[in-house]
């Protein structure tokens, strides 16, 4: 099945828009875990038994395991084998680079650890890209317009007729022939989120920045949705993640997951599309 295809699939059987960022911080986990032998992976492990069935994706930003070193790796790569099969898995390393190391990324991060799909830098241009999208089955999430203060030094510069993040959408249009690419786009940015549906009506967006970074969920799901209301994956991460710093921890971030996941699905349930 197609990656696009894949997710559509995903956000139905599990009635979710919900994507889980695991970025465990050792400085934020409840202590009692820190003191274990393997503080990133049962910190994660809880918050995914926790949350599995609220989910339609998880994503993993590997910046938080590999200040770890071989530990977070191993980390890392326990998590992806505990994860269901019923939920995406994201590897979010933002990768790109020239033709030949892309193929090394791919490899690692799509084949060896099994990721479904990856976040991509589109800053070095196709043959960056390309190799990410030889499986059709697994999928690439293009940065386009992110949820951070600096998305205003390059990506709204104008060239030509269109700001540089418009010209990122055609282009990852035109990779798109297997149906496996997908966008990056901030929720702190929902106005330009609507023009980015208008532009790639079928493409799946992952929006993060709910939560911590001040997003808007509401205009995020309803900016951010097909007109069949999916292929929006909203990323919440922190809010989630440290909604409890005690022995808790577990039924708050359900809590929290609960909540998020059925805030989202009222929204696009009174949603024009
Ligand atoms: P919270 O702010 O804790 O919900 O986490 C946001 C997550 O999304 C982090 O893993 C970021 O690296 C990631 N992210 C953004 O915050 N903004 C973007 O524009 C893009 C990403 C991303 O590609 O995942």
């Amino acid at each position: 099945m197609k990656f696009n295809q894949r997710v559509r699939s995903v956000q139905k059987k599990n009635n979710s828009l919900l994507c889980i960022g695991l970025d465990p911080d050792m400085s934020k986990i409840p202590v009692k875990l820190k003191r274990s032998r393997d503080p990133l992976y049962e910190f994660c492990k809880s918050i995914i038994y926790a949350t599995c069935d609220l989910v339609c994706a998880y994503k993993l930003n590997l910046a938080f395991f590999e200040v770890q070193g071989s530990k977070g790796w191993d980390a890392m790569q326990k998590l992806r084998r505990l994860i269901p099969e019923s939920v995406l898995c994201i590897g979010d390393g933002k990768r790109g680079d020239i033709g030949n190391t892309a193929e090394m990324y791919a490899t690692g991060l799509l084949d060896d650890l099994g990721f479904d799909a990856v976040t991509v830098n589109p800053y070095m241009g196709s043959d960056s890209v390309l190799p990410f999208l030889e499986d059709s089955s697994k999928g690439a999430f293009v940065l386009t317009l992110t949820s951070n203060e600096g998305a205003r030094d390059f990506q709204y510069l104008a060239s030509g007729r269109k700001p540089l993040y418009q010209h990122v959408i055609s282009r990852v249009l035109q990779w798109n022939r297997k149906g496996n690419c997908g966008l990056v786009v901030g929720a702190t940015r929902p106005v330009d989120l609507r023009m980015v549906r208008r532009m790639a009506p079928e493409l799946p967006i992952l929006i993060p920045g709910i939560g911590a970074q001040g997003g808007d969920l509401k205009a995020s799901v309803r900016n951010g949705c097909t007109k069949k209301s999916d292929l929006a994956l909203i990323n919440v991460g922190r809010t989630i993640l440290y909604a409890s710093n005690k022995p808790d921890f577990q039924e708050a971030a359900r809590a929290s997951a609960r909540h998020m996941r059925d805030s989202m699905n009222e929204f696009r349930s009174t949603s024009s599309g």
